[in-house]
């Protein structure tokens, strides 16, 4: 029988598209998980767009709805905390408050910590923040998900090679995290693709599993990418641990799957802006966003559907 798993998953609400809890929330789901939700901030759509409504809840809002779910007994069951995009140290205290709780009411409980922060060398959180995801968060966590800037940040190391990466994953587990993911990294050297670079570490033995996967890196708008991807791989390792007991392994296994998945939606989505007539520049910077984003540069994640159970390719991590 597969694992029993009850997710409450701290992100950001958007009314249309899939960014935060409305790209994390589905293929939670879908894979067979139960999914609570709490929105730090309803927006009508990401901010990416030439304009957003709406409204950032303050750190108290989170945390009454949390007191809420403690006063009915519903914060007990919970086997996973899943967090994305935080924006301010507030919400970060008020998520390592909640964090706390959970694992002393059940000390298994796994946090999955999406360390946002930036990308492509910009921030776009305060930079107080670095500091706090490392020495608050991170040493609660049991699985993050930074990206190559993200694990730059929490760890000064610059990652220009796989053992550079292979560095800041030590460094990320002598946080006291076990399972490490840099979900993107691009390598000198290599041109069109990137790499995912993976560490599971035996805390009983400190053996560690490391690996690297390679996947296309392509033009066009993907965001949200990164909160579907961090679910992927919770999602995934979440029915694969328990199955591997204290055999290494499941976190590899997890990523081939998630990046497995997480490719094909990024070549559906792509191949459907490219039919829409959606202009990618050919000399896009990563991490710019056009100037009139419309519905056509969101995720395909509904009508792909059938990739998160079933991907169509095949990723292989290899042993680095
Ligand atoms: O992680 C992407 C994201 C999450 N939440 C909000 C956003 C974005 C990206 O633009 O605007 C509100």
């Amino acid at each position: 029988a597969p694992a029993f798993t009850r997710v409450l998953s701290i992100q950001s609400h958007v009314v249309s598209g899939y960014v935060g809890n409305r790209a994390a929330t589905f293929p939670l789901q879908l894979l067979g998980h139960e999914v609570d939700v709490i929105n730090t901030v309803q927006f009508s759509n990401h901010t990416g767009y030439n304009q957003f409504h709406g409204q950032r809840f303050p750190a108290e809002h989170i945390l009454d709805l949390f007191a809420g779910l403690q006063a009915n007994g519903l914060d007990a069951g919970y086997t996973h905390l899943l967090c994305g995009y935080m924006g301010n140290s507030d919400n970060v205290r008020a998520v390592e408050s909640i964090a706390k709780q959970l694992q002393s009411t059940n000390p298994g409980l796994r946090f999955v910590l999406d360390p946002v922060l930036g990308d492509d060398g910009a921030l776009y959180v305060p930079e107080e923040l670095v500091a706090l995801y490392r020495d608050v968060l991170c040493p609660l966590a049991s699985l993050v998900t930074p990206n190559q800037f993200e694990a730059e940040l929490l760890t000064g190391i610059t990652i220009a090679t796989i053992d550079d990466a292979r560095r800041a994953c030590d460094k990320l587990h002598e946080l006291g995290i076990p399972n490490v993911v840099i979900t993107s990294a691009q390598l000198s050297g290599s041109e069109n693709v990137l790499h995912l670079i993976g560490s599971e570490m035996d805390t009983a033995t400190g053996n560690s599993d490391q690996f690297s996967i390679e996947f296309p890196r392509l033009d066009g708008y993907f965001t949200g990418s990164g909160d579907f991807f961090a679910a992927l791989t919770m999602a995934r390792h979440a029915s694969l641990a328990p199955q591997f007991g204290t055999r290494l392994g499941a976190l590899a296994h997890a990523c081939e799957l998630a990046t497995a998945t997480q490719a094909g939606i990024m070549e559906a989505t792509q191949e459907y802006q490219k039919a829409t007539g959606i202009s990618v520049p050919p000399n896009l910077v990563r991490g710019t966003r056009p100037s009139d984003m419309v519905r056509g540069f969101e995720l395909r994640i509904i009508p792909s559907q059938s990739l998160i159970t079933n991907p169509t390719k095949q990723f292989t991590a290899t042993r680095i």
